[in-house]
């Protein structure tokens, strides 16, 4: 079935860009949006808009029960979460389908399986993709037990929540006389955030490089990975910087991989566009976790694919067959993605404000997904992203070079940014060399 409308239960600049993927396939647009973006340019660009709720998020993006009535009143066919708010929500989902709406995205048990931490890498196990090493599942309550797992595990081990994911629900152990408090505390830390105290233990990476394969499946079996990322510029778990492709890794081992996470999809019938984290140490992959939603970083591999990531959604979502062949390797040219944020520079303390001046350069290497413009509201409730600049060129020296030059050109006034440390990180020696790992935006701020 074609869609006519879509509801798209989300904001800002991912708000513009399914507005623009649904007007590219002549399908209307409904922005269900809180009083405090009722002013919004996204909110006036859409076809349509629904107020849903006062400005907390728990009250508008991430009221189920708001949500759906809005897709009601508007006569929408589908809904499309974006990304953050309830993209990963197995149970907005399930609500959705059961009110009659398509959910643009993979199946509510897909989403569930992912979610569960230890069922994702069991499943990932018998499709043959590694995983970190670690507990067999969600860790037994005896304390001995414990510390015979991480024993065997070796130290330092990371615990990590079951449900937990995004970093979130993660506690480093150095030395075995910790490990009793930390489990102690970790589980009621994964209570409180997460309604479930379960863990579980793996071997911690000390240096390890955040590599992510897209890939991208329809209802009828075909699932293809479509390209690599790297997203080891973040801090706090809040990516910075993204690149495509993933630097210094033998493309024939990114190739392995790629195909690895298509039969685990096809394994557990996965629909949709999905994301594989992997963390990458000496020259080996390991399996951390699977996004089953679309990502902020998508561009970069829309620009090295070729392809239109949200589009492909809604086609899946109608039912379409994609028409695509698994190339050796889907990536080409290099791209690169900064996110700017609405805060400062040092202490990354959000900024939110009114923007007085926006001066965003044009060129055609230059892609600028934002939903701001002069005289928009920061508000402060929601993520702090305001634009994400992305850069594509044949190589990534070029890339970068060009990201550079925008980013010289840009300028942002009213409320604090974070376009310094964006400066400062194009042009740092490691960056252009390539190559860092997790820890490296974190280490430089202690050594400056
Ligand atoms: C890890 C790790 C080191 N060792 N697991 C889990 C959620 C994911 N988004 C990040 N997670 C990590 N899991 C083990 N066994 C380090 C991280 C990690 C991280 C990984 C990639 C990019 C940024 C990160 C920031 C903090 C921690």
């Amino acid at each position: 079935m074609s869609f006519k409308r879509i509801l798209i239960a989300n904001r800002g600049e991912i708000a513009v860009r399914i507005i623009r993927a649904s007007r590219s396939l002549g399908i209307q647009s409904i922005v269900a949006h809180s009083t405090a973006d009722s002013m919004a340019d996204f909110v006036q660009l859409a076809d349509d808009a629904v107020c849903i709720g006062p400005a907390p998020a728990s009250r508008s993006y991430l009221n189920i029960p708001a949500l759906l009535f809005a897709a009601e009143c508007s006569k929408a066919d589908a809904i499309h979460p974006g990304y953050g708010f309830l993209s990963e929500s197995a149970t907005f989902a399930r609500c959705a389908e059961e009110a009659g709406f398509v959910f643009i995205g993979p199946s509510p048990s897909a989403i569930e399986i992912m979610g569960d931490k230890i069922m994702a890498k069991q499943t990932m196990l018998k499709a043959g993709v590694p995983c970190i090493p670690g507990s067999e599942g969600r860790l037994p309550d005896d304390p001995d037990a414990i510390a015979t797992i991480a024993e065997s595990i070796g130290y330092p081990v990371m615990i990590k929540a079951v449900s937990g994911g995004g970093g979130r629900g993660m506690r480093v152990v150095t030395e075995p006389e910790n490990l009793a408090s930390a489990i102690t505390l970790t589980s009621e830390e994964a209570r409180n955030a997460f309604g479930d105290p379960a863990l579980y233990l793996e071997r911690y990476l000390q240096k390890p490089r955040h590599v992510e394969i897209q890939v991208l499946c329809d209802n009828h079996g075909n699932a293809f990975w479509v390209g690599d990322r790297d997203c080891s510029l973040q801090r706090r778990n809040q990516k910075v910087m993204e690149e495509s492709p993933a630097v210094a890794i033998d493309r024939s081992q990114i190739a392995e991989i790629g195909n690895l996470c298509v039969a685990a999809c096809q394994r557990i019938g996965y629909r949709g566009v999905g994301t594989f984290e992997f963390l990458y140490e000496d020259a080996e992959f390991f399996f951390v976790e699977m996004n089953t939603r679309l990502q902020v970083e998508h561009p970069v591999t829309e620009l090295t694919s070729g392809l239109d990531l949200v589009q492909a959604q809604i086609l899946v979502a109608q039912g379409e067959t994609l028409k695509l062949r698994q190339q050796q390797d889907p990536v080409s040219g290099h791209a690169i993605e900064c996110r700017l944020n609405a805060e400062d520079s040092e202490t990354f303390v959000p900024s939110p404000g009114t923007i007085s001046n926006w001066q965003i350069p044009e060129y055609d290497w230059l892609r600028i997904d934002t939903h701001i413009s002069a005289g928009q509201k920061v508000p402060p409730y929601y993520d702090s992203l305001i634009a994400k600049i992305i850069t594509h060129a044949s190589d990534r020296d070029q890339a970068l070079a060009r990201m550079d030059k925008a980013l010289s050109e840009i300028i942002v006034e009213g409320v604090r940014t974070n376009l310094p440390l964006l400066r400062d990180l194009v042009r740092d020696p490691d960056v252009q060399r390539g190559a860092v790992d997790i820890h490296f935006i974190q280490n430089r701020s202690i050594e400056t």
